[in-house]
């Protein structure tokens, strides 16, 4: 009998934390910064959907593109009658490729916070592949979490981590991340994680400064966001988005440019914003197969395949823990 999905761990309403000391934390830091995570609100992840769409926005289209053309080779590092478990589910839409190519798969196990949308993607997901269990994990997955019981066993743990995801973590989380998921794998696991790669930095700041201004509507989201859900006096209109190629640290920045003298309050605090100061709310790392290489390793995992576009935008690679 098929199961419905029903998510392990969930919280009501997980999705829709604020954390006020952080935020007021980073909003004290020099310079100011927020986590990237705050952009996720529900507005915010519709935006982000429509990001992956833009022309000027490659990754979206050229991890696919990679993941379609090279589908059945990466099953086969997957092999027969794995857990494919994964991070960051959100909508599963580009599991789906490897999904097409793992007809043996022990078990799918989507991880997302946003208990609504974990839910409703695994039940797509089901519904398309009616044979396979999926197992829903509602979790923070930077968090620890533990893998649910299988109804029959796997012969390993495969992760996939898509989207690039990894480059919005500064160098010692994205290790502790990297860790974490090889804690998860277990011993002879497996990971398969898009990265995108260093390239012109005049491509890059169009991917984050698109024309339609949708990444701005996406980034200056996070001050509506603040002043919903934590009571903040934001003036979007007093500030505008800038994302800016950082060579020194191979990333684009993505800052909130304050456009004039102004003091924001947030619950019963004060915060001073001096004309032309930048709130950072984004890293987004880019990588040679050299440097992503150098974290894997430091994370414990060893490097056994990568494939690429024609271009050599975007590298999807596959890793194992041996
Ligand atoms: C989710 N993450 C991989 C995106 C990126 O490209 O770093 C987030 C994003 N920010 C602005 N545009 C897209």
């Amino acid at each position: 009998m098929r199961r419905r999905p029903t998510p392990v761990g969930s919280r009501p309403g997980a999705a829709d934390w604020l954390l006020v000391e952080q935020v007021l934390a980073g909003l004290r830091a020099t310079p100011k910064r927020l986590s990237p995570a705050y952009l996720y609100d529900r507005r915010g992840s519709q935006l982000f959907e429509a990001i992956c769409e833009l022309p000027e926005y490659y990754l979206t289209r050229t991890e696919t593109g990679i993941l379609a053309q090279f589908a059945d080779e990466m099953a086969a590092c997957i092999g027969e009658r794995a857990l494919l478990l994964e991070p960051g589910s959100g909508s599963s839409r580009k599991t789906r490729l490897l999904l097409d190519a793992l007809p043996d798969l022990a078990a799918y196990v989507p991880v997302d916070i946003s208990r609504s949308h974990l839910l409703a993607a695994a039940r797509a997901v089901q519904a398309a592949y009616p044979r396979l269990e999926v197992l829903p994990v509602c979790a923070d997955f930077t968090q620890r979490y533990t893998l649910p019981a299988l109804r029959r066993p796997s012969a390993r743990v495969v992760v996939f981590f898509p989207g690039s995801t990894l480059g919005n973590f500064d160098a010692p989380e994205a290790v502790r991340l990297l860790e974490r998921m090889r804690h998860n794998a277990g011993e002879g696991g497996g990971l398969l994680v898009g990265i995108d790669l260093a390239k012109d930095p005049a491509i890059l700041e169009r991917a984050y400064n698109d024309h339609a201004g949708v990444t701005a509507a996406f980034n200056m989201n996070l001050l509506v966001r603040l002043n919903r859900e934590l009571a903040a006096d934001f003036d979007p209109g007093s500030f505008r988005h800038e994302a800016v190629w950082v060579p020194a640290e191979s990333r684009i920045e993505m800052h909130l440019v304050s456009l004039r003298a102004q003091t924001v309050h947030l619950v019963d605090a004060r915060v001073q914003f001096a004309a032309g100061e930048r709130l950072v709310t984004e890293h987004c790392h880019k990588y040679t197969a050299e440097s992503f290489a150098t974290q894997a390793r430091a994370a414990g995992w060893t490097p056994r395949r990568a494939w690429t576009d024609t271009q050599g935008y975007f590298s999807v690679q596959y890793l194992e823990t041996v």
